[in-house]
């Protein structure tokens, strides 16, 4: 056990009570009905960006892709691209690599978008990423190194996408979830430009602190018709206030480039944030969401995740199709397949096969 680990509450007893923010209930007091839903959205966008994640910049950045290469994929019947695609910003250059594997079929094709935390080159022959099993779903995959758009270390802003823009101090300044879910949504740009690709069906997914990255991209940008959330736990699907595993303080002490510096106001003070983490799920509605925790995996707090999920659920009612379909924490290893999808696996902090089944399936069964 991490020092970290152990100052952590384990304990579902020493969770207390707490109230959490209500999405249906604007900054003025007054409930927010479907009209008044839309301009709710962007105040709790603004909410996470002042408060949790940072401002993403909104510069305009010139980006350029180039076809490294286009080969037959490793995976039957598909092709695999590599695309470099370099950005120009008003403070700088940088660029990433996308590695794309398409089924060869007739039509446009849903793509499946995540970033992945040891390279490219390291994807082929990981169980965390199955990209055969994708595209003999008729799916497409890419993916794009994490450390291409910010290193994964506390001093690697300098060498981030962040130094494109100008103004790296300010208190709401982004921090590494900005810029992997800011580097998301331009590989969805690029993805746009593609004929084989379903404008419609794009999937931002990702695991752990990825998972965080994912959802945060998938509140920002709707040009996401679905997003997974895999073990994300603090700052990502987990509900700060329950103090249950991950904390605000422990999070930002060990990891202080993942958020923004206000953030940091809230170290061991969750019931002053003016949102929680449910609020984040409900910025997904009415698009379909999986969350997934591992009953092993109580860092990430598992039963947090799940009532992440149910507290966001209103705002799915509210635009009138369905949340999650039940109340209580489902038992282990029955996932629950409504429009708000949840499933506790047994085991630890991973993303497994039986994950991905979950999450192909809600794909198939809420996007066709
Ligand atoms: C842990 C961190 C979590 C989670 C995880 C991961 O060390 O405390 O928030 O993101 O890493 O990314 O695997």
């Amino acid at each position: 056990m991490t020092n970290a680990q152990s100052q952590a509450n384990d304990d579902e007893a020493k969770v207390g009570t707490y109230q959490l923010p209500d999405p249906l209930v604007g900054s003025d007091g007054r409930p927010v009905d479907a009209a008044a839903w839309p301009a709710r959205r962007r105040e709790i966008l603004d909410l996470f960006a002042d408060n949790v994640y940072g401002r993403t910049p909104t510069a305009a950045v010139g980006a350029a892709p180039t076809v490294l290469s286009t080969e037959p994929s490793p995976f039957a019947g598909a092709t695999r691209s590599r695309v470099s695609i370099s950005f120009a910003g008003p403070h700088g250059r940088t660029s990433m690599e996308v590695l794309l594997d398409l089924p060869d079929s007739v039509g446009p094709v849903p793509v499946f978008v995540g970033l992945n935390f040891r390279g490219n080159q390291h994807v082929d022959g990981d169980s965390r990423w199955p990209v055969g099993s994708l595209i003999g779903r008729g799916c497409g995959s890419a993916t794009v190194y994490c450390g291409d758009l910010f290193p994964d270390r506390v001093d690697g802003r300098p060498d981030s996408v962040a130094a494109l823009f100008e103004d790296q101090s300010a208190a709401d300044s982004w921090g590494a979830i900005g810029c992997w879910a800011w580097g998301l949504s331009r590989v969805a740009d690029y993805l746009l430009t593609l004929p084989q690709v379903d404008a419609g069906r794009l999937i931002v997914h990702g695991h752990s602190r990825l998972g965080k990255a994912g959802l945060w991209a998938a509140a920002q940008d709707e040009h996401f018709a679905m997003a997974v959330s895999n073990e994300s736990g603090c700052g990502g699907a987990s509900l700060a206030r329950r103090n249950f595993g991950e904390t605000v303080g422990l999070i930002n002490d060990r990891f202080p480039h993942w958020f923004s510096g206000a953030y940091k106001r809230y170290n061991g003070a969750e019931s002053e944030l003016p949102v929680d983490q449910h609020m984040l799920l409900a910025l997904v509605a009415p698009r379909p969401l999986a969350v997934a925790s591992a009953v092993e995996d109580r860092w990430s707090d598992p039963r947090g995740e799940f009532l992440g999920a149910v507290h966001a659920s209103p705002v799915y009612e509210l635009l009138g199709v369905e949340g999650l379909a039940v109340r209580e924490l489902p038992p282990v290893d029955q996932p629950v397949s409504s429009r708000v999808g949840y499933h506790i696996r047994s085991g630890g902090h991973d993303i497994t096969n039986y994950d991905w089944q979950q999450f192909m399936h809600l794909a198939d069964r809420h996007l066709g």
